[in-house]
């Protein structure tokens, strides 16, 4: 069967054959991942692709374990979820990351004040939800970064409302997430992110004159305005955060116990009881017997299927075969 190779391919193909250091060599993979037709006649070719990423991955956190200094930042992912905050210069990442995480990353009124990704957890209800402040989005941005954007699960893309220049730095991102093929909507050879848009410094006298331009651009898309300030739109973005992650916690119990309530089993949405006993143990999902389910007032512990749909919030019971 012929590839049929897109010329978004065959453009990454190429620059992966001029790249030097490893770093350029897997962001050029990457691409070439997301871009390649996904059909039975590139399978072979995606298998490579594949184990190339794999084997550079490898070699660069030997590296990083070596205390060998490589200018490449990736940060490994914990709790529920993790979601990578961007946007344009100064517009607000860091106060809006330490808002929410109590992280310490420097704020401060003039832009390029971030230039390494930091990480901190943000509280959303009994679960954490990690939150990446990273430097900003301009042409000059490293490699690395669209690297973050790409394997975060979700991403946060802040619009300043205090910035008179927000329209051009709009169209300026968008461009250069097109051309790095991070996409919001399904188009073809791109990868789909998980997105939530915000409008900061929403207390800026000027904050809805500037969201009426940007509407213009954008269209009617969903954007939430947020201020460290005032606290506006602090409490809706941790709601809307757990959402856009697209996933449910599910409770367990054993039998003749109280369900344990502190420590959710995180699971996308969509995920069975057979995913949620596979998520405790391998073993336990091929021991599988039954399981009981409660849900509110539809499930009071019920015997259910192992392809029973489960909810946020359920709680399962396993029984298991000896
Ligand atoms: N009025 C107002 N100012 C804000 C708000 N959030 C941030 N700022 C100010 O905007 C400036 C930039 O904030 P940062 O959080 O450092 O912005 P950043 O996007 O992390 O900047 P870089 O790391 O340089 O890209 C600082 O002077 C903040 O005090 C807000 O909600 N309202
Ligand atoms: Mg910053």
């Amino acid at each position: 069967m012929p590839a049929n190779l897109t010329p978004e391919y065959k453009q990454a193909e190429e620059k992966f054959r001029q790249a030097k250091t490893p770093e350029e060599k897997l962001i050029c993979l990457e691409e070439m991942l997301a871009t390649i037709p996904k059909h039975k006649g590139t399978e072979k070719m995606q298998a490579d692709i594949k184990s190339r990423i794999a084997r550079i991955r490898r070699e660069l956190s030997e590296d990083r374990g070596s205390g060998k200094r490589v200018d490449w930042y990736s940060v490994e992912k914990q709790g529920a979820g993790q979601i990578a905050v961007f946007g344009a210069p100064n517009c607000g990442k860091s106060a809006l990351v330490h808002a929410l995480t109590g992280l310490n990353t420097e704020v401060a009124p003039y832009p390029f004040t971030t230039t390494r990704p930091l990480a901190g957890m943000m509280p959303y209800e009994d679960i954490q939800i990690q939150l990446i402040d990273t430097p900003p989005l301009t042409p000059d941005s490293p490699a690395w970064l669209f690297h973050i954007l790409r394997t975060a699960d979700a991403v946060c893309w802040l619009l300043d409302l205090g910035d008179d220049s927000v329209l051009e730095t709009t169209e300026q991102i968008r461009e250069l997430l097109a051309r790095h093929r991070i996409a919001f909507t399904p188009e073809p050879g791109t990868t789909i992110k998980p997105l939530l848009r915000l409008g900061t410094k929403a207390d800026d006298p000027e904050a809805q004159d500037r969201l009426t331009i940007l509407r213009e651009l954008m269209g009617d898309v969903d954007i939430l305005l947020v201020s460290v300030n005032t606290g506006q739109g602090i409490e809706e973005f941790r709601r809307r955060a757990f959402a856009v992650l697209d996933i449910i916690r599910v409770y367990t119990k054993k039998p003749g116990k109280p369900p344990d309530m502190n420590e959710p089993v995180i699971l996308k949405t969509g995920a069975t009881v057979i995913d949620a006993a596979y998520h405790l143990h391998k073993d336990f999902a091929r021991k599988l017997a039954y399981a009981r389910l409660w849900r509110n007032h539809a499930f009071t512990g019920q015997r259910v299927e192992r392809t029973q749909c489960l909810q946020d919030r359920d709680i399962i019971e396993f029984h298991i075969q000896e």
